[in-house]
């Protein structure tokens, strides 16, 4: 199967070898997109059942972690932005406090990046307070937070608060996102939108902001 070596490579945590096989797939003609979505993220899928398992602990985790990102970057420059958005639409994007991941975070990111969005990223473990400074700094049209942990969720909210105290609130579409967050939580903590993965958020932003 043509996807077996990246993803081999991606749980064996080897960046370089990830990067090298991204841009051969490129060069036999698959789509980045496809690169993506049938090598990375089933690997790194793989490595999330089997640290459930225990079967790899954190380590692994972040080899295989860093090994997708390599891949993505080797990928990077397939994704050309579009000139397509009617007016600069800005995005402010980090994933919330307490919470270290970001693959998911910058994968929305490219695919804003690929509908014509400015994105500004505050990257990870951002606290509420930092969202606000962003919001008022930057005046973004979006506001897209990223949590992968349960135990992050309420941060979400807690921004969503800290921008309410602020008066910013009204200024800003809020978007949430990631691994355990639903439309129903989205809507009871008083966000905008929910999106289910990159290419859905983008579209959200397209069809809200645009
Ligand atoms: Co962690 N981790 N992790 N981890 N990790 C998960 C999320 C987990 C599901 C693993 C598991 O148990 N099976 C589990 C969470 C369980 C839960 O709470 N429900 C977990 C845990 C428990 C933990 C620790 C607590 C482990 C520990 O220390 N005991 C710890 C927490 C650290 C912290 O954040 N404070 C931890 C640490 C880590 C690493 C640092 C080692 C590493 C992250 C490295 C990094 O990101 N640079 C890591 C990783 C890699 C994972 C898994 C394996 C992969 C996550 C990932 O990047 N997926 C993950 C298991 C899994 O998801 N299968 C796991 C690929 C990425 C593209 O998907 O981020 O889901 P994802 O993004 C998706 C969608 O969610 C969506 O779009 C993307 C797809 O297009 N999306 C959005 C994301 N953000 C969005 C925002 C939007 C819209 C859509 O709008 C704004």
């Amino acid at each position: 199967m043509a996807f077996s070596k990246i993803i081999t490579a991606v749980i064996d945590g080897q960046a370089g070898d990830v990067q090298r096989l991204a841009s051969e797939l490129l060069a036999q003609g698959y789509p980045a997109e496809e690169i993506i979505n049938k090598g990375l993220l089933p690997a790194i899928d793989m490595i999330g059942q089997q640290f459930k398992k225990n079967d790899v602990f954190i380590p692994e985790v972040l080899l295989a972690a860093r090994a997708v990102k390599a891949g993505i970057y080797a990928l990077r420059g397939q994704f050309l932005p579009s000139s397509r958005s009617k007016k600069p639409v800005r995005v402010l994007i980090g994933t919330v406090a307490g919470d270290l991941h970001d693959i998911g975070k910058n994968l929305v990111s490219l695919y804003l990046n690929i509908k014509g969005f400015a994105v500004i990223n505050l990257g990870i473990d951002v606290p509420p307070e930092q969202f606000v400074w962003g919001v008022r700094q930057h005046k973004p049209d979006v506001l897209a937070l990223s949590s992968l942990l349960t135990t992050t969720m309420p941060a979400m909210m807690h921004t969503i608060e800290a921008l309410k105290q602020a008066g910013l609130r009204n200024r800003v579409q809020i978007l949430v996102g990631g691994g355990p967050i639903t439309k129903t939580f989205a809507s009871e903590i008083g966000a905008d939108g929910f999106a289910y993965d990159a290419r859905s958020a983008a579209e959200w932003v397209s069809k809200n902001c645009c």
